[in-house]
């Protein structure tokens, strides 16, 4: 038995290999981030080096304290995550202060964290507080065709929420909240960690204008399946826009309304008018 056998290991890898394939992974873009349950550090620890050197975090993020994450590397490509999981991607403890992290697992060779790791706490954070314990994973992947969109519609969310669902039957069931929609920002930086963790209290997704989509989600699946979704009605936008700018037809408010009462879903009012 090896520690990558253990299921959340395996059900990261398997997320990260499916975002490799999409396409949504050139290179070293994007980073994926998973909060560990308790269970899962009492099945893992055996493997895990408590002594391992202090890092410390450009500022302390409060809520995290004594929490364990695995997370991808900083300039690692998803292609190789399979073949090569622990140089690739490894496992932090955060300190009780949430101001320091050890890597107790993976990232060997001097391997970091994602430059996103900032980022991917603020908005583990932002869930835990908005949404309590359940939300787990944390996920930036660069979207070919969201990306292509943010050269098309305006940067604001309710144009790309109503536009995405009325793409697919069952977007506004996926996704109720909507989207969020934020220009470009340098990313790596506190910038985009502070305004994607503000619009995280609303949203499970952000588009990042030019850039890709980064969302949240209680597990692997509900994460990949919310990246996918959006993705699919992105690229039927794209194939509708490329054809005509103007549709025949579409699904009305009316439809969205009986959708919501159908599937039992609340839909803002904002995004309904
Ligand atoms: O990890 O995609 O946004 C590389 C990136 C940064
Ligand atoms: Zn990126």
């Amino acid at each position: 038995m090896n520690i990558t056998d253990l299921g959340f290991i395996k059900g990261f890898i398997r997320m990260a290999a499916d975002g490799y394939n999409k396409g949504w992974h050139e290179r070293n873009g994007g980073n994926l981030t998973y909060r560990l349950k308790k269970s899962e550090v009492e099945e893992a620890c055996s493997w895990f080096n408590q002594n391992a050197p202090l890092i410390k975090l450009d500022s302390a993020i409060p809520g995290l304290g004594g929490e364990y994450f695995l997370v991808t590397g900083s300039g690692k490509f998803f292609r190789n995550i399979e073949q090569n999981p622990n140089e690739n991607i490894g496992i932090c403890k955060l300190d009780e202060k949430g101001a320091n992290y050890r890597v107790v697992w993976g990232l060997e060779n001097d391997a970091v964290p994602t430059s996103e790791f900032p980022s991917h706490l603020m908005n583990h954070a932002a869930k835990i507080r908005a949404k309590g314990d359940s939300y787990r994973v944390v996920y930036h992947c660069h979207t070919t065709n969201i990306i292509a969109l943010t050269f098309l519609l305006p940067l604001d969310a309710n144009v790309f929420t109503r536009s995405l669902w009325e793409m697919i039957t069952e977007c506004s069931i996926v996704f109720p909240d909507g989207v969020g929609v934020m220009p470009w920002v340098l990313c790596g930086g506190f910038e985009i960690a502070e305004k994607s963790a503000e619009l995280m209290k609303d949203y499970d997704v952000i588009i990042w204008a030019h850039h890709g989509i980064f969302c949240a989600g209680e597990d692997f699946d509900l994460t990949f399946g919310l990246a996918d979704t959006i993705e699919k009605a992105a690229e039927i936008l794209i194939k509708v826009l490329s054809i005509s700018p103007d549709k025949l037809q579409t699904i009305t408010t009316e439809n969205f309304k009986e959708l919501a009462k159908a599937f039992n879903v609340t839909l803002p009012e904002k995004f309904l008018n």
